[in-house]
């Protein structure tokens, strides 16, 4: 997503909309069955609830049951994440603008995929059978294009969906009047500023990924991905592997959305709820909620 702070001064007269869609899609609880290394190496996570990238990393957490924390970040003033600015100039994240950003235990990581890398790592000490299966699956060339595709090709496809018309942007927007952290005043400039501003620089995304009608290029993204299933439950075979938790991740992000009509209505629907199934109701491993 980029930040809307680049088209707030483009604002003109905002409609009025519906903000139906907004519900409580993340609060903490108890992980039940935490991994017991989850204990051992804190995860916090910077992110926008709405982000394909933190929702692919939050996908594998929530698949192996691994606890972490979410900061939700202010898409316009981002302050969450000012602590960039003051990192040494040679640390990986140095002014770093962008989310995810995570706290791996004791390693400050920026983009999903290094992201994904370092938990991949720390889980291959797991014994769970489940989890080694999906460790080991990082290491096949198939599993890193899927990955690769996920993050490059199918990730792009999304922000020009959620917000094709204004309507649909101002309901994509509506989360941030559930973020605990945020003020009235950040939720009421977020929801208005941050819906009109990606709804304004829709074109311009669409022209940036060469995107001409964004739920045809979705759909047809979709029915590849049903291709590469190959009428197996699962790219993995007969459980997850990276790739399918990374393309269900990716597609959590517009949960709730009208966006998500297009993946009931395709070929990949019936894999979307197996996903849905063996990942977990979202959020089920995340403990707290910082204030900041
Ligand atoms: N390659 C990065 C991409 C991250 C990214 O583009 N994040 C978007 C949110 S979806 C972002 O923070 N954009 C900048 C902004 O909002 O200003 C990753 O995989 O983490």
């Amino acid at each position: 997503m980029a930040s809307p702070l680049a088209a707030t001064s483009m604002m003109g007269q905002v409609k009025q909309a519906h903000a139906s869609w907004s519900k409580p899609r993340w609060f903490g609880s108890e992980a039940s069955d935490p991994a017991s290394i989850s204990s051992r190496v804190p995860i916090k996570i910077y992110q926008y609830e709405i982000c394909p990238f933190c929702n692919k990393v939050k996908a594998v957490l929530d698949y192996c049951k691994f606890s972490y924390t979410t900061v939700e970040v202010n898409p316009l003033s981002k302050k969450e994440i000012n602590f960039t600015r003051e990192l040494p100039s040679d640390h990986a994240c140095s002014n770093y603008r962008k989310v995810p950003i995570a706290l791996v235990g004791e390693d400050l990581i920026a983009d999903s995929s290094l992201i994904l890398n370092a938990i991949v790592e720390k889980l291959s000490e797991e014994k769970e059978e489940k989890i080694k299966l999906l460790c080991s699956s990082a290491k096949d060339p198939q599993v890193q294009e899927w990955v690769r595709w996920a993050d490059q090709e199918l990730a792009v496809l999304l922000f020009p969906n959620l917000t094709r018309t204004f309507s649909e942007s101002f309901q994509a927007f509506s989360y941030v009047q559930q973020v605990p952290t945020f003020s009235l005043l950040d939720k009421l400039s977020n929801h208005v500023a941050g819906a009109t501003a990606m709804w304004l620089a829709q074109g311009k995304l669409k022209s940036k990924y060469k995107i001409s009608d964004e739920r045809q290029a979705l759909a047809l993204a979709l029915a590849k991905w049903a291709d590469a299933l190959d009428r197996k439950p699962f790219l993995g075979g007969s459980s997850p592997n990276l790739a399918d938790l990374c393309v269900f991740g990716v597609l959590r992000a517009v949960d709730g959305s009208a966006t998500q009509t297009v993946i009931e209505e395709s070929p990949v629907s019936d894999w979307y709820g197996r996903m849905r199934e063996s990942v977990g109701e979202r959020g089920v491993a995340r403990v707290a909620r910082e204030a900041q």
